[in-house]
C-alpha cells in the first residue's frame, strides 16, 4: 500500500479541500435545508450533531473512502477479537472485555478471561459494598468515612473524573479524595482533615513502582502508624490494585484487598476495572454496573453500525479533516455540565497519549500531522476566558460541546440560560459576524461615525469555526459510560487512519526513566556536572540554596 499521503483517499481529500477550503458553513446552511438531519446521529439518549463542520456530503463520503482504506473494518474486529494490536508491547487491548455484557467467552491465548474479570468484579464489589454499608470497619472498629485513591495518570484520571461526574450518585457521608502529585502538597492537604481511624487507602499502580504513588503511599503508611501504631492492623485501612501483587505484598496489604489489573488494559482505559475500587465505593455497585453498560451499548454500536452511522467513526474522520487537511493544532473538548469538569482533562491523557506517535507501525517516522493538541474546560468558564481566541482568533480550534437537557436538581432558569449559551455559541461560531451586522449594531448604539470608523474591524467575527455538539437527557452512569466509549474508539479509529500504535507510551516511560536517575543525584549536595549546562545549572542551584536553608 503506497504511505498515507500518496494514497488514492488521500490525495482525494487533499483536491476536495483546496476545493472548498473558502467554503463558508452558512453557505452550506442555505444551500442545504437538511443539513442537521443529514449530519447528526442518535444514540440511546445521546445526539450527535456534526452539521456545523466544514464538510459536505462528498467531504463525508471521501473520509469514509479513507476509513476503509486504512480496512478500518478489520482493526475494529481485531481489537475486539484481542488481536495484539499494541504490537510494541506484544500484547491485546482488551479494555472493551472489562465491560462486556455478552455470555460468549472472550478468549484470549486459549483462556476465557470473561471468568477472571467478572470473578475479580464480584471481589471488588465486595469489598465496595462492605465499606459503604459500614460493615467493614478500621483497626479501632470504626467505619470507614474517607476514602484516599493514590494514583497517577491512568490510575487517577479516569475514576477521579467519573466520581467527579457521578456526585449526585455518590454517598454523602463518604468522601472520596484522590492523592496523585509527588509534591507532598497534595498528600499532606488532603491527609490534615481525615481520622486515621476512619480513612482507608487504594493504592492503584498498575506496576506498583511509580515513583510518584509508591512515595505518596509509603508517607501515607507512615501518617497511618504514626497515629494507629500497629502494622497488623494495615489490612483494615490499605489495599492495592495492581498487576504486581509481589510488590503489593511486600507493601504490606493483605492478599484478600489486592486486586488485579491485566498487562491487557492500558493505564488510560482502566477505569473500568478494579481501578474503580473508588468509584464503586462512591457510587455502588448498581449504578457502577450501569457505567459499564453504557460502555458496552456504545462498544456494541462501534463494533455493528455501518460506518457512516458510526459514532466514534464518524468523530474520528472529521478530526482527521481538520488535523490533516485544515493542518489544525489543537482541538476542544468543552462540557456545559459543571459535573463533567475533569472530562476535558481526562480526554486530554486518553487522546494525547494514545495518539502523540510519532512513528507508524512500519517502525517509520511519518510525514503527516498525527494527534492534536486537545484542551479543554467547562464551557460557560471557557466562554469567559478562552473563547475569544476560538472566535477571534488566527487559528482555527474545532471543539466538541457537551450539554445535558435535564439537571439533577432542575432550576429552570439556570438550566435555561445554561443551554441558551450552548445554542448560542455553537452559533456564533459558525456565523460569525460580518461588518454590515457589526456597523448596523454600532449605528444603534449611537456612537459618531468616527468612533465606529475605528471600532468596526474589531467587531467583525469571520464565524465558520466549527463544532460538535453531543446533547444527552441527564449524565445518568449509563450515559456516562457511553460518552467515554465513543471518546475512547474515536482516538482508536484515528490511530488506524494515521497507522500508529495508540496503546503504547513511551514518552510516559521515559519521563519516569529520567526523574529515577535525577532523584539520585538530589540525595548528596554534591555538584553535578553530567548533564547540559542548563540542567547542571539548575540542579546545582537548587542544592546550593538547599544546604543553605539547612545551616
Ligand atoms: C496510562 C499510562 C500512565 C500510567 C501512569 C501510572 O495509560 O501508562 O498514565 O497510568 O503512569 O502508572 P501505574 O499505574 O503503573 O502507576
Amino acid at each position: 500500500m503506497p504511505r498515507l499521503k500518496q494514497s488514492q483517499a488521500w490525495l482525494a481529500l487533499k483536491q476536495h479541500y483546496d476545493e472548498i477550503k473558502q467554503v463558508h458553513m452558512c453557505d452550506l446552511f442555505e444551500e442545504d435545508k437538511e443539513r442537521f438531519a443529514k449530519f447528526s446521529l442518535y444514540f440511546n439518549d445521546i445526539v450527535y450533531d456534526y452539521a456545523k463542520n466544514r464538510i459536505t456530503d462528498e467531504t463525508v463520503s471521501l473520509l469514509l473512502k479513507l476509513a476503509e482504506q486504512a480496512a478500518l473494518p478489520d482493526w475494529i474486529e481485531r481489537l475486539f477479537a484481542g488481536d495484539a494490536i499494541n504490537h510494541t508491547e506484544h500484547r491485546a487491548v482488551l479494555h472493551t472485555a472489562l465491560r462486556d455484557q455478552g455470555d460468549a467467552p472472550i478468549m484470549l491465548d486459549g483462556v476465557d478471561i470473561s471468568v477472571e474479570i467478572k470473578a475479580e468484579r464480584v471481589r471488588v464489589k465486595c469489598l465496595a459494598e462492605k465499606i459503604r454499608s459500614r460493615v467493614w470497619r478500621g483497626a479501632t472498629g470504626q467505619a470507614i468515612t474517607d476514602v484516599v485513591n493514590i494514583g497517577i495518570g491512568g490510575s487517577n484520571l479516569g475514576p477521579l473524573m467519573v466520581n467527579e461526574a457521578l456526585k449526585p450518585y455518590s454517598l454523602h457521608d463518604l468522601n472520596v479524595h484522590f492523592v496523585s502529585n509527588i509534591d507532598e502538597n497534595h498528600i499532606n492537604e488532603t491527609l490534615e482533615y481525615l481520622d486515621p481511624k476512619t480513612t482507608f487507602f487504594i493504592v492503584a499502580s498498575k506496576s506498583f513502582t511509580t515513583q510518584d504513588t509508591m512515595l505518596n503511599a509509603e508517607t501515607a503508611r507512615q501518617w497511618y502508624l504514626s497515629h494507629i501504631g500497629s502494622d497488623e492492623k494495615i489490612g483494615r485501612h490499605f489495599s492495592a490494585v495492581t498487576s504486581n501483587t509481589k510488590l503489593a505484598k511486600a507493601f504490606g496489604i493483605a492478599d484478600e484487598n489486592i486486586f488485579k489489573m491485566w498487562d491487557w488494559v492500558g493505564g488510560r482505559y482502566s477505569l473500568w476495572s478494579a481501578i474503580g475500587l473508588s468509584t464503586m465505593i462512591a457510587i455502588g455497585a448498581e449504578q457502577f454496573d450501569e457505567l459499564l453498560e453504557g460502555a458496552y451499548e456504545l462498544d456494541m454500536h462501534f463494533k455493528t453500525a455501518p460506518l457512516a452511522q458510526n459514532i466514534p467513526v464518524m468523530m474520528a474522520l472529521i478530526g482527521v479533516w481538520y488535523n490533516n487537511f485544515f493542518k489544525v493544532q489543537a482541538t476542544a473538548v468543552l462540557p456545559y455540565d459543571q459535573y463533567l469538569h475533569r472530562f476535558a482533562a481526562y480526554m486530554q491523557q486518553v487522546d494525547m497519549e494514545s495518539n502523540g506517535k510519532y512513528i507508524d507501525r512500519n517502525g517509520e517516522i511519518v510525514n503527516y500531522q498525527t494527534g492534536p493538541v486537545l484542551f479543554g474546560e467547562i464551557g460557560i468558564s471557557g466562554q469567559h476566558a478562552f473563547f475569544q481566541l476560538l472566535h477571534q482568533g488566527t487559528k482555527l480550534v474545532p471543539a466538541d460541546i457537551l450539554a445535558p437537557l435535564f439537571s439533577y436538581r432542575c432550576i429552570a432558569r439556570h438550566h435555561r440560560a445554561l443551554m441558551s449559551n450552548v445554542f448560542a455559541q455553537t452559533e456564533a461560531l459558525m456565523r460569525g459576524k460580518t461588518e454590515q451586522q457589526a456597523l448596523e449594531e454600532l449605528q444603534k448604539s449611537g456612537m459618531s461615525e468616527a468612533e465606529i470608523e475605528a471600532l468596526l474591524p474589531y467587531k467583525v467575527f469571520p464565524g465558520n469555526r466549527p463544532t460538535s455538539t453531543f446533547l444527552f437527557d441527564t449524565l445518568t452512569p449509563r450515559t456516562l459510560g457511553s460518552l467515554i466509549a465513543m471518546y475512547e474508539h474515536k482516538v482508536f479509529v484515528q490511530g488506524v487512519i494515521w497507522n500508529i500504535n495508540s496503546f503504547d507510551q513511551w514518552g510516559v516511560e521515559l519521563g519516569k526513566q529520567l526523574a529515577t536517575t535525577i532523584s539520585d543525584e538530589l540525595n548528596d549536595d554534591d555538584e553535578v556536572t553530567t548533564h547540559d549546562s542548563s540542567t547542571n545549572g539548575l540542579v546545582n542551584y537548587y542544592k546550593q540554596r538547599r544546604s543553605l536553608k539547612r545551616s
